[in-house]
């Protein structure tokens, strides 16, 4: 192969003059990859010429063998044994300063850190322990100083005031609402059993139902004194940071935004007590409803805008497609971000593959269900017998909650009658929401590439102990 010098391969940043990366020694020609890279091609130019190490030390989900192999057949030669040497700075950790994590998640990804607790023990309390609520993190934990928080209002690209932590909590009323946040990917795992996709692989955990106390969003927006009718969007901004200095950032539509009764606030506190680190901590903003996505930590600003966020996680990912989209011929300009998430379901306990004892001919099936939009779930149908006969479910749900704001999930129970003669069971579930919205039957005609909305009936089979 050939060797090339740093600066030959410097010289190749841009298309017309093609695009090439450095990765250990290797030289790669990625400039057929470019539009294809699933975290947009803006990303990826950045490292254009230069080495992407740096890059994969943030976004380090890329390090897979996979990921490699793709990289090998892009590549066209290698550095000089003593430019490589030169090229291998001190590379400082970004992930040094991560929180403390309960050994209880299971780690899908851990730079960035993503983690759900188990299936059973999710549904063992209403209300989700901090410390068992799943994490999607994008990018490193910041660490924040409460002491210089402030969080920066703005309209369009002006910004009207900076408040610092005490001048949000004393100057807004306090209010506090009990809601589940659900990641858009939660249940891929399943949806990837179709057909390859793209992202971390969720089980059913990705969600979590918490209380949140803050401020409302509606409230801060008021003092903007801003009319809804100006502006469409409005934008939230995370202190944590890609390695090109962008922050996470996705947005919401305005009337969402502004609706007192769609319940958007900007929580500090989680289960009563100071957000964690993981959580968002200072503030983050909880968007009841709404995919997990939209749900900014880490706040340190919000823009009242015409426009959608411009965010790769606003325009280039958290979207849905057709099954036969493909990454070469995907446009992700065609399809809407994700916000209002639909009726979804999941057999927690037992597990899949799980043994289960038989007491008097039953099996005991517990479960939780959600629907986005503050849609309430109205009735969880089971089957044992592929649908011959459904069983429907004993619900605990949030009672306090108000008409067309059922914000919390509803768990769910019901004893199944089995056969004496069974060794194996199938089990289904499926929920119905107040709209009589229910759930697919299956993932194959609902699959996309990136493994979002996964919500078809939950599906597992169990052997039974007699
Ligand atoms: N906010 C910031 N600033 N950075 C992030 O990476 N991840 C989002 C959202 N808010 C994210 C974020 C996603 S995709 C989800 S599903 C939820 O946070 C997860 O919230 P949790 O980690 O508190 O469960
Ligand atoms: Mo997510």
């Amino acid at each position: 192969m050939k060797t090339y010098t740093l600066e030959e391969v410097g010289r190749h940043d841009s298309k017309q003059n093609r695009i090439w990366v450095i990765f250990g020694r290797g030289v790669y020609d990625i400039t057929e990859f470019v539009d294809k890279h699933p975290g947009g091609p803006s990303k990826i130019v950045m490292a254009a010429g230069g080495s992407i190490e740096p890059f994969w030390s943030i976004f380090a989900n890329h390090n897979t063998p996979e990921i490699q192999s793709l990289l090998e057949s892009m590549r066209i030669g290698n550095i000089s044994e003593e430019d490589a040497k030169s090229n291998e700075n001190d590379l400082y950790d970004p992930y040094e300063n991560e929180p403390a994590r309960h050994k209880v998640l299971k780690i899908n990804g851990s730079k960035p850190f993503c983690a759900e607790p188990s299936s059973p023990l999710l549904v063992e309390s209403f209300i989700t322990p901090v410390d068992f609520f799943y994490v999607r993190n994008h990018l490193p934990v910041p660490k924040i100083d409460l002491k210089n928080y402030t969080l920066e209002l703005a309209i369009e690209g002006t910004t009207i005031k900076t408040l610092d932590f005490k001048a949000l909590t004393t100057k807004y009323e306090k209010t506090t609402i009990t809601a589940a946040v659900m990641c858009g990917g939660n249940r891929r795992s399943e949806m990837s059993k179709v057909k390859n996709l793209k992202g971390v692989s969720w089980n059913v955990g990705a969600v979590g139902n918490a209380t949140w106390t803050g401020i409302r969003l509606c409230d801060v927006l008021k003092d903007l004194g801003i009319s809804e009718d100006k502006f469409n969007h409005v934008q939230f901004e995370g202190y944590d940071l890609d390695p090109s200095g962008m922050p996470y950032a996705t947005s919401i539509p305005i009337s969402k935004a502004m609706d007192p009764r769609a319940d958007v606030i900007l929580a500090y506190e989680m289960n009563g007590k100071p957000l964690s680190r993981d959580h968002g901590f200072p503030i983050r903003v909880i968007v009841p409803g709404v995919v997990g996505a939209r749900n900014v930590k880490w706040l340190s600003k919000i823009v009242v805008s015409k426009e959608e966020s411009q965010s790769q996680w606003q325009q280039g990912d958290y979207k849905g497609f057709s099954p036969s989209t493909t990454w070469d011929n995907v446009d992700f300009s065609k399809s809407p971000a994700i916000q209002e998430m639909p009726v979804i379901s999941a057999i927690c306990d037992p597990q899949n593959s799980d043994v289960v004892k038989v007491k008097n001919g039953k099996i005991q099936v517990k479960g939780y269900a959600w629907s986005g939009g503050g849609r309430k779930v109205i009735r969880i149908d089971v089957t044992n017998d592929q649908g011959k006969t459904w069983h429907t479910a004993d619900l605990i749900e949030d009672l306090q909650a108000k008409q067309g704001r059922y914000w919390s999930w509803t768990l769910w129970n019901v004893e199944l009658p089995v056969d004496k003669r069974s060794k194996e069971v199938e089990i289904w579930a499926k929920a119905v929401d107040s709209s009589y919205n229910v759930q697919p039957e299956s993932f194959n005609n609902i699959y996309n590439i990136r493994g979002l909305l996964c919500n078809a009936y939950h599906k597992i089979k169990i052997k039974t102990q007699h």
